[in-house]
């Protein structure tokens, strides 16, 4: 079972879970009807027999995909990269992030603007809306391996925020005022 929750606002270091105290947690169908993020479970290691991946694929017409993995010794530019993941931005596509291996946080903006973190570990498919507000990190473990899908040629910028004039930010807050 995924976890999600509210984060507190403390600066400290962002691997650390940020949980407020007492913790206020997210379900699912809280995430889906706030944030428009979609979750699926799958068999981090029999995805292939399962065949719930081509189904998934099949449906949301994803065409591309490859891998990365994002640890100290695994990635070029680390430091660099981290930062990057870690800003606060949108993309004009969804994101998609099959989990293999390892685990991570991403976060999510709510309605109201407050940050949701969502642990992710090894079976987790994750899909984060075109123009949500959002960012990711590595939790203190320090290594993800994920699949990244992709309708077509992938576009993977990252428009940091102020990016609300975008025609994929607008589409979303629309999207989310119909309730998804
Ligand atoms: C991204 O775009 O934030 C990433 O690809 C992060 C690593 S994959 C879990
Ligand atoms: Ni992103």
């Amino acid at each position: 079972m995924v976890r999600a929750w509210y984060m507190d606002d403390s600066s400290d270091d962002q691997r650390l879970e940020h949980q407020l105290t007492p913790p206020k947690s997210v379900s699912l169908e809280e995430l889906a009807k706030n944030t428009g993020v979609i979750y699926y479970k799958l068999d981090p290691k029999k995805y292939d027999e399962e065949g719930k991946l081509s189904r998934i694929k099949e449906e949301r017409g994803y065409n591309y995909m490859d891998v990365i993995q994002v640890s100290p010794e695994k990635m070029h530019n680390y430091e660099e990269r981290i930062k990057v993941f870690f800003e606060e931005h949108l993309h004009t596509d969804e994101e998609i992030r099959f989990i293999t291996e390892g685990s991570g946080y991403f976060d999510v903006r709510d309605q109201e603007d407050h940050w949701i973190r969502i642990e992710v570990t090894p079976g987790d498919l994750i899909i984060l809306p075109a123009g949500i507000y959002h960012r990711f990190t590595l939790d203190t473990k320090n290594y993800i391996k994920a699949m990244r899908l992709f309708t077509g040629e992938p576009v993977w910028t990252p428009h940091n925020r102020p990016a609300d004039n975008m025609e994929a930010r607008k589409n979303y807050i629309l999207q989310q005022s119909k309730g998804f």
